[in-house]
């Protein structure tokens, strides 16, 4: 091979691989540059080497002086192509202030109806009541039959209620309770009076969201039975705790209107001043002896009373939330607030 030709060959190589280097845009993309011209088996510096041997023994002299230089003009083009798109393992030059403060972790804390579980079941535990706990999926005695709800009742409308598609659904249908009041049953099934709990949990309604309605919705329950327990005594009992969670007699104002459950007997609704007007708190009355009868209790030798309010609306008046949906959204700006 003539010498000209040889240097012409080197020279185009120098070229090209310095356009190959510097147009790489990511470690990848020159990598692979890298392979093509300096890969030891087969890059394309490797093979215009393989043409010095053709070269005429005279000029090879020349020819391999030249081959070194492109070769080193070529590896300096890669170093700078690669200082250029950085390795990502560059060392550390700037220096380290040990002593500059963490970044801060972000913690976490509990839901705001968590929260208000948590201190209503304090208030409570003061007054005597012991929390208990019932399942969510329930049947047609814990949630209707044994609270005085007949066949025929309204309250045990398809439409009001998620029941379960269960193949014995006619017969024994199973329901998300709609209702902690399935957990006083659940109680007095299984201890002698008196009795003496509360219980918070979870119900589930097919209720049209709105800002005071949601599907699912928190209750607490309370239930107290014994010898002489009147009216008064339930009144008392909401009272106080209304006064203990909003914090002083000043704080909230309470009022019962007659009302109707089929579980109690007188009923009442109990509301709580909200934004000029009154808010529907929940339900109360004292235990209609039917129930006490379908639990094995005696109506002549016991009375008692039961209470049912909502968990959320609770929330928010002492939070100022104007919408239940605000606390099911998992918002955490609007959750962190809590
Ligand atoms: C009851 O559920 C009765 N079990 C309460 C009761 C217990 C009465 C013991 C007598 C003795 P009511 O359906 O009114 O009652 O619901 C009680 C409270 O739950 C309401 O006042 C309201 O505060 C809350 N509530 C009802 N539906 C919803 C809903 N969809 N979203 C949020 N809160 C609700």
């Amino acid at each position: 091979m003539a010498l000209s030709e040889f240097l012409a060959s080197l020279d185009n190589l120098a070229e090209q691989a310095r356009a190959a280097f510097a147009s790489a845009d990511s470690s990848e993309s020159l990598e692979a540059a890298r392979i093509d011209y300096l890969g030891a088996k087969s890059g394309q510096v490797r093979k215009v080497q393989q043409g010095l041997g053709k070269v005429d023994k005279a000029d090879k002299p020349t020819a391999g002086k030249r081959f070194n230089e492109v070769k080193n003009l070529i590896e300096a083009a890669l170093a700078e192509a690669t200082q250029q798109i950085g390795t990502g393992n560059e060392e550390i030059t700037e220096p380290f202030d040990v002593t500059l403060p963490g970044r801060p972790t972000r913690v976490g804390h509990l839901h705001p109806i968590t929260q208000t579980i948590r201190e209503m079941k304090d208030i409570m535990g003061r007054l005597g009541f012991t929390a208990v706990e019932g399942p969510e999926i329930e049947d047609d005695w814990h949630n209707f039959e044994a609270l005085n709800i007949p066949l025929s009742h309204p309250a045990r409308d398809p439409l009001d209620n998620f029941y379960l598609a269960t193949a014995e659904k006619l017969e024994k249908p199973l329901l998300l309770r709609s209702q902690t009041s399935t957990v006083q049953i659940r109680v007095m099934e299984n201890t002698p009076p008196p009795v003496r709990i509360i219980s918070l949990g979870r119900v589930y309604r097919p209720d049209t969201a709105d800002a005071t309605h949601y599907p699912m919705f928190h209750q607490i329950e309370g239930l107290l039975i014994d010898r002489g327990v009147t009216m008064a005594d339930l009144k008392s009992v909401l009272r106080l705790f209304c006064q203990s969670y909003f914090g002083g007699e000043d704080k909230v104002h309470v009022r019962f209107r007659p009302s109707f459950f089929p579980f109690t007997e007188p009923s009442v609704e109990v509301d709580m001043n909200w934004q000029g007007g009154w808010m529907e708190m929940g339900g109360a009355g004292m235990v209609d002896p039917n129930v006490l009868r379908a639990v094995g209790y005696d109506p002549e030798e016991v009375t008692g009373f039961a209470f049912g309010l909502g968990v959320e609306r609770i929330c928010m008046r002492q939070h100022g939330i104007t919408d239940i949906r605000a606390l099911y959204q998992n918002d955490v700006r609007f959750l962190e607030q809590f």
